[in-house]
Protein backbone atom coordinates (compact mmCIF):
# COMPACT_ATOMS: atom_id res chain seq x y z
CA UNK A 1 0.00 0.00 0.00
CA UNK A 2 2.79 2.45 0.74
CA UNK A 3 4.08 3.80 -2.61
CA UNK A 4 7.34 1.56 -3.01
CA UNK A 5 10.28 2.73 -5.83
CA UNK A 6 13.42 1.88 -6.55
CA UNK A 7 16.47 4.14 -6.03
CA UNK A 8 17.21 4.67 -9.65
CA UNK A 9 15.90 7.79 -9.38
CA UNK A 10 17.45 10.99 -11.02
CA UNK A 11 17.08 14.39 -10.56
CA UNK A 12 14.66 14.48 -13.38
CA UNK A 13 12.89 12.06 -11.48
CA UNK A 14 12.55 14.17 -8.48
CA UNK A 15 9.14 15.49 -7.58
CA UNK A 16 8.13 18.84 -7.43
CA UNK A 17 6.42 20.00 -4.38
CA UNK A 18 3.18 20.71 -6.18
CA UNK A 19 3.25 17.52 -7.93
CA UNK A 20 3.78 15.69 -4.64
CA UNK A 21 0.71 17.46 -3.48
CA UNK A 22 -1.45 16.88 -6.69
CA UNK A 23 -0.45 12.72 -6.65
CA UNK A 24 -1.30 12.65 -2.97
CA UNK A 25 -4.30 10.58 -1.17
CA UNK A 26 -2.51 9.14 1.68
CA UNK A 27 -3.82 7.43 4.84
CA UNK A 28 -2.17 7.73 8.25
CA UNK A 29 -2.43 3.90 8.99
CA UNK A 30 -1.26 2.95 5.78
CA UNK A 31 2.29 4.32 5.57
CA UNK A 32 4.46 1.58 5.52
CA UNK A 33 2.98 -1.10 7.83
CA UNK A 34 -1.08 -0.51 6.84
CA UNK A 35 -1.79 -3.13 5.68
CA UNK A 36 -2.95 -4.83 8.86
CA UNK A 37 -4.89 -1.97 9.84
CA UNK A 38 -6.94 -1.74 6.30
CA UNK A 39 -7.66 -5.10 6.58
CA UNK A 40 -8.85 -4.93 9.92
CA UNK A 41 -11.08 -2.44 8.74
CA UNK A 42 -9.96 0.24 10.79
CA UNK A 43 -11.28 3.53 9.45
CA UNK A 44 -7.49 5.02 7.81
CA UNK A 45 -7.60 8.48 8.91
CA UNK A 46 -6.08 11.32 6.46
CA UNK A 47 -2.69 13.13 7.27
CA UNK A 48 -2.42 16.69 6.04
CA UNK A 49 1.30 17.20 5.64
CA UNK A 50 3.19 20.63 6.51
CA UNK A 51 4.56 22.30 3.97
CA UNK A 52 8.36 21.86 2.76
CA UNK A 53 8.76 25.25 4.37
CA UNK A 54 7.57 24.52 7.65
CA UNK A 55 9.20 21.09 7.47
CA UNK A 56 12.75 22.63 6.31
CA UNK A 57 12.81 26.63 8.04
CA UNK A 58 11.62 24.90 11.55
CA UNK A 59 14.09 22.67 12.81
CA UNK A 60 16.17 21.28 15.86
CA UNK A 61 19.64 20.54 15.72
CA UNK A 62 21.76 22.06 17.81
CA UNK A 63 25.25 21.60 15.88
CA UNK A 64 24.07 24.52 13.76
CA UNK A 65 22.97 26.26 17.05
CA UNK A 66 19.87 26.49 19.61
CA UNK A 67 17.46 28.50 17.37
CA UNK A 68 14.58 27.06 15.42
CA UNK A 69 16.28 28.92 12.18
CA UNK A 70 19.73 28.56 12.83
CA UNK A 71 20.13 25.22 11.05
CA UNK A 72 18.61 26.01 7.88
CA UNK A 73 20.48 29.34 7.99
CA UNK A 74 23.84 27.14 8.67
CA UNK A 75 23.62 23.57 7.75
CA UNK A 76 24.29 23.98 4.46
CA UNK A 77 28.34 24.20 4.84
CA UNK A 78 28.17 20.48 6.20
CA UNK A 79 29.74 18.21 3.84
CA UNK A 80 27.76 15.43 2.75
CA UNK A 81 29.75 13.72 -0.19
CA UNK A 82 31.42 11.30 0.17
CA UNK A 83 29.65 10.05 3.32
CA UNK A 84 29.58 6.75 4.73
CA UNK A 85 28.42 5.04 7.71
CA UNK A 86 30.35 2.91 10.19
CA UNK A 87 28.59 0.09 10.89
CA UNK A 88 30.32 -2.02 14.08
CA UNK A 89 29.88 -3.56 17.64
CA UNK A 90 27.78 -7.14 17.38
CA UNK A 91 27.23 -7.63 14.11
CA UNK A 92 28.97 -9.89 11.49
CA UNK A 93 29.82 -7.51 8.42
CA UNK A 94 31.11 -4.77 10.21
CA UNK A 95 32.53 -1.74 8.14
CA UNK A 96 32.58 1.50 6.90
CA UNK A 97 29.43 1.54 4.45
CA UNK A 98 29.26 4.37 1.61
CA UNK A 99 26.43 5.84 1.65
CA UNK A 100 25.98 5.31 -2.04
CA UNK A 101 26.08 1.74 -1.77
CA UNK A 102 23.70 1.82 1.24
CA UNK A 103 21.49 3.41 -1.08
CA UNK A 104 22.25 0.66 -3.86
CA UNK A 105 20.94 -1.91 -1.83
CA UNK A 106 18.03 -0.15 0.02
CA UNK A 107 14.59 0.23 -1.27
CA UNK A 108 13.28 3.55 -0.77
CA UNK A 109 9.37 4.25 -0.18
CA UNK A 110 7.56 6.89 1.47
CA UNK A 111 6.02 7.14 5.11
CA UNK A 112 4.18 10.01 6.18
CA UNK A 113 4.26 10.37 9.90
CA UNK A 114 3.69 11.98 12.76
CA UNK A 115 6.47 13.73 14.60
CA UNK A 116 6.17 14.94 18.16
CA UNK A 117 9.08 17.08 19.91
CA UNK A 118 9.47 16.93 23.16
CA UNK A 119 8.90 20.80 23.42
CA UNK A 120 5.31 19.99 22.96
CA UNK A 121 4.91 20.98 18.78
CA UNK A 122 4.11 18.81 16.06
CA UNK A 123 4.64 18.42 12.37
CA UNK A 124 3.44 16.03 9.83
CA UNK A 125 6.41 14.62 7.76
CA UNK A 126 6.54 13.11 4.43
CA UNK A 127 9.59 11.12 4.71
CA UNK A 128 11.46 9.15 2.01
CA UNK A 129 13.57 5.98 3.22
CA UNK A 130 14.40 2.31 4.21
CA UNK A 131 13.57 0.30 7.16
CA UNK A 132 16.55 0.61 9.95
CA UNK A 133 15.60 -3.30 10.28
CA UNK A 134 17.06 -3.60 6.49
CA UNK A 135 20.32 -1.91 7.16
CA UNK A 136 20.87 -3.89 10.09
CA UNK A 137 20.37 -7.39 8.46
CA UNK A 138 22.53 -6.07 5.73
CA UNK A 139 25.25 -5.57 8.41
CA UNK A 140 23.91 -9.39 10.09
CA UNK A 141 22.62 -9.12 13.80
CA UNK A 142 24.64 -11.54 16.15
CA UNK A 143 22.96 -13.16 18.84
CA UNK A 144 22.76 -11.60 22.18
CA UNK A 145 22.58 -8.12 20.94
CA UNK A 146 19.95 -6.04 22.19
CA UNK A 147 20.49 -2.53 21.92
CA UNK A 148 21.70 -0.18 19.10
CA UNK A 149 23.45 3.38 19.52
CA UNK A 150 23.86 5.98 16.67
CA UNK A 151 25.94 8.84 16.67
CA UNK A 152 25.77 12.07 14.29
CA UNK A 153 28.58 13.16 12.38
CA UNK A 154 30.90 15.54 14.81
CA UNK A 155 32.79 18.55 12.70
CA UNK A 156 33.75 21.33 14.60
CA UNK A 157 34.89 23.24 11.71
CA UNK A 158 31.00 23.02 9.64
CA UNK A 159 29.23 22.93 12.84
CA UNK A 160 29.08 26.17 14.69
CA UNK A 161 26.78 25.12 17.37
CA UNK A 162 29.35 22.91 18.94
CA UNK A 163 31.05 25.55 20.30
CA UNK A 164 28.66 25.22 23.04
CA UNK A 165 28.89 22.43 24.96
CA UNK A 166 25.16 22.53 24.99
CA UNK A 167 25.54 18.82 25.01
CA UNK A 168 28.10 15.89 24.88
CA UNK A 169 29.28 15.88 21.22
CA UNK A 170 28.67 13.79 19.29
CA UNK A 171 25.37 13.85 19.55
CA UNK A 172 24.31 10.25 20.53
CA UNK A 173 20.83 8.19 20.36
CA UNK A 174 19.81 4.85 20.94
CA UNK A 175 17.14 2.45 20.77
CA UNK A 176 16.03 -1.32 21.82
CA UNK A 177 16.99 -3.95 19.07
CA UNK A 178 13.11 -4.62 18.99
CA UNK A 179 12.21 -0.65 18.63
CA UNK A 180 15.08 -0.56 16.23
CA UNK A 181 13.89 -3.43 13.73
CA UNK A 182 9.97 -2.20 14.42
CA UNK A 183 9.00 -1.78 10.87
CA UNK A 184 7.62 1.59 11.89
CA UNK A 185 11.27 2.25 12.55
CA UNK A 186 12.67 4.40 9.34
CA UNK A 187 16.40 5.75 7.83
CA UNK A 188 15.07 8.64 5.99
CA UNK A 189 17.04 9.91 2.84
CA UNK A 190 14.69 12.30 1.46
CA UNK A 191 11.59 14.35 2.27
CA UNK A 192 8.63 15.03 -0.31
CA UNK A 193 10.29 13.19 -2.90
CA UNK A 194 13.78 15.01 -2.93
CA UNK A 195 17.19 14.08 -0.77
CA UNK A 196 16.77 15.27 2.79
CA UNK A 197 17.99 19.02 3.32
CA UNK A 198 21.46 19.49 5.53
CA UNK A 199 19.08 21.03 8.11
CA UNK A 200 16.97 17.64 8.35
CA UNK A 201 19.80 15.66 8.76
CA UNK A 202 21.42 14.90 5.68
CA UNK A 203 21.95 12.89 4.14
CA UNK A 204 20.50 10.21 6.41
CA UNK A 205 18.67 10.52 9.91
CA UNK A 206 16.65 7.94 11.93
CA UNK A 207 12.70 8.78 12.14
CA UNK A 208 11.37 7.16 15.23
CA UNK A 209 7.86 8.24 14.97
CA UNK A 210 6.45 6.87 18.00
CA UNK A 211 8.98 8.65 20.36
CA UNK A 212 9.79 12.70 21.19
CA UNK A 213 11.56 14.20 17.64
CA UNK A 214 15.31 13.75 20.07
CA UNK A 215 15.64 10.13 19.45
CA UNK A 216 15.43 11.08 15.49
CA UNK A 217 19.11 11.63 15.47
CA UNK A 218 20.04 13.58 12.27
CA UNK A 219 23.15 13.00 10.23
CA UNK A 220 24.30 9.48 11.35
CA UNK A 221 28.04 8.11 10.98
CA UNK A 222 27.90 5.52 13.39
CA UNK A 223 25.69 2.60 14.11
CA UNK A 224 27.11 -0.02 16.88
CA UNK A 225 24.90 -2.85 17.54
CA UNK A 226 25.66 -3.71 21.50
CA UNK A 227 24.33 -5.97 24.23
CA UNK A 228 24.18 -2.53 26.69
CA UNK A 229 22.00 0.23 26.79
CA UNK A 230 23.88 2.87 25.26
CA UNK A 231 24.54 6.37 26.44
CA UNK A 232 22.64 8.91 25.11
CA UNK A 233 23.11 12.51 24.73
CA UNK A 234 19.76 14.23 25.97
CA UNK A 235 19.62 11.74 28.71
CA UNK A 236 23.94 12.56 29.41
CA UNK A 237 22.16 16.05 29.75
CA UNK A 238 19.53 15.56 32.31
CA UNK A 239 18.15 12.32 33.15
CA UNK A 240 15.57 13.80 34.75
CA UNK A 241 13.94 15.52 32.24
CA UNK A 242 14.89 13.15 28.99
CA UNK A 243 14.89 9.34 29.82
CA UNK A 244 16.10 6.43 27.49
CA UNK A 245 12.81 5.32 26.13
CA UNK A 246 11.07 8.81 25.67
CA UNK A 247 8.12 7.43 23.92
CA UNK A 248 5.19 9.78 23.34
CA UNK A 249 2.92 9.76 26.40
CA UNK A 250 0.21 12.31 26.95
CA UNK A 251 0.17 11.27 30.63
CA UNK A 252 3.38 11.52 31.64
CA UNK A 253 4.16 15.11 31.69
CA UNK A 254 7.51 16.96 31.45
CA UNK A 255 9.00 18.01 35.03
CA UNK A 256 8.78 21.63 33.30
CA UNK A 257 5.42 21.22 31.12
CA UNK A 258 2.47 19.10 30.04
CA UNK A 259 2.58 16.82 27.39
CA UNK A 260 -1.39 16.50 27.19
CA UNK A 261 -1.51 18.73 24.23
CA UNK A 262 0.73 20.21 21.36
CA UNK A 263 1.36 22.85 18.81
CA UNK A 264 0.57 22.02 15.19
CA UNK A 265 3.37 23.73 13.16
CA UNK A 266 1.68 26.07 10.60
CA UNK A 267 -1.31 25.98 12.28
CA UNK A 268 -1.93 29.72 11.76
CA UNK A 269 -2.22 31.70 15.04
CA UNK A 270 -6.18 31.06 16.09
CA UNK A 271 -5.37 27.35 15.77
CA UNK A 272 -6.29 25.59 19.13
CA UNK A 273 -3.70 22.86 20.63
CA UNK A 274 -4.42 19.55 19.38
CA UNK A 275 -4.65 16.30 21.93
CA UNK A 276 -1.31 14.02 22.04
CA UNK A 277 -1.96 10.93 20.95
CA UNK A 278 -0.63 7.85 23.20
CA UNK A 279 3.14 6.73 21.22
CA UNK A 280 1.70 9.58 19.08
CA UNK A 281 -0.87 7.55 17.58
CA UNK A 282 0.92 4.73 16.91
CA UNK A 283 -0.04 2.45 19.87
CA UNK A 284 -1.70 -0.55 17.71
CA UNK A 285 1.48 -0.61 15.97
CA UNK A 286 4.16 -0.78 18.86
CA UNK A 287 2.28 -0.93 22.09
CA UNK A 288 3.18 -4.72 22.23
CA UNK A 289 7.02 -3.32 22.77
CA UNK A 290 6.21 -2.21 26.42
CA UNK A 291 4.35 -4.86 27.69
CA UNK A 292 4.14 -4.66 31.64
CA UNK A 293 6.51 -2.08 31.31
CA UNK A 294 5.82 0.68 33.87
CA UNK A 295 5.72 3.61 31.38
CA UNK A 296 5.58 6.25 34.50
CA UNK A 297 9.39 4.71 35.61
CA UNK A 298 10.52 3.83 32.16
CA UNK A 299 9.79 7.26 30.68
N1 LIG B 1 22.27 15.39 15.59
C1 LIG B 1 21.13 15.92 16.02
N2 LIG B 1 19.97 15.25 15.79
C2 LIG B 1 18.80 15.77 16.21
C3 LIG B 1 18.77 17.00 16.92
C4 LIG B 1 19.99 17.67 17.15
O1 LIG B 1 20.05 18.75 17.76
N3 LIG B 1 21.15 17.11 16.68
N4 LIG B 1 17.55 17.49 17.38
C5 LIG B 1 16.48 16.51 17.58
C6 LIG B 1 15.20 17.14 17.90
S1 LIG B 1 15.02 17.78 19.45
C7 LIG B 1 14.18 17.13 17.01
S2 LIG B 1 12.65 17.70 17.45
C8 LIG B 1 14.36 16.66 15.63
C9 LIG B 1 13.98 17.73 14.65
O2 LIG B 1 13.96 17.27 13.33
P1 LIG B 1 13.57 18.26 12.17
O3 LIG B 1 14.35 19.52 12.39
O4 LIG B 1 13.92 17.56 10.91
O5 LIG B 1 12.09 18.52 12.31
O6 LIG B 1 15.70 16.27 15.33
C10 LIG B 1 16.35 15.56 16.40
N5 LIG B 1 17.63 15.08 15.96
MO1 LIG C 1 12.74 17.93 19.77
Amino acid sequence: MARRWTNTLTEADITPEAAFWNRRQIMAGMAGLGLSTLAGGAKAETLEPNSWDDVTSYCNFYEFGTGKGDPAAYAGQMTTEPWSVRIDGMVDRPGAYDFQQILSEMTIEERIYRFRCVEAWSMVVPWNGFELADLLNMAGVQEGAKYVAFETLYRPSEMPGTAYRVLDWPYREGLRLDEAMHPLTLMATGIFGKPLPNQNGAPLRLVVPWKYGFKSIKSVVRITVTDQEPPTSWNMANAREYGFYSNVNPKVDHPRWSQATERRIGGGLFAGREPTLMFNGYEKEVASLYEGMDLAKHF
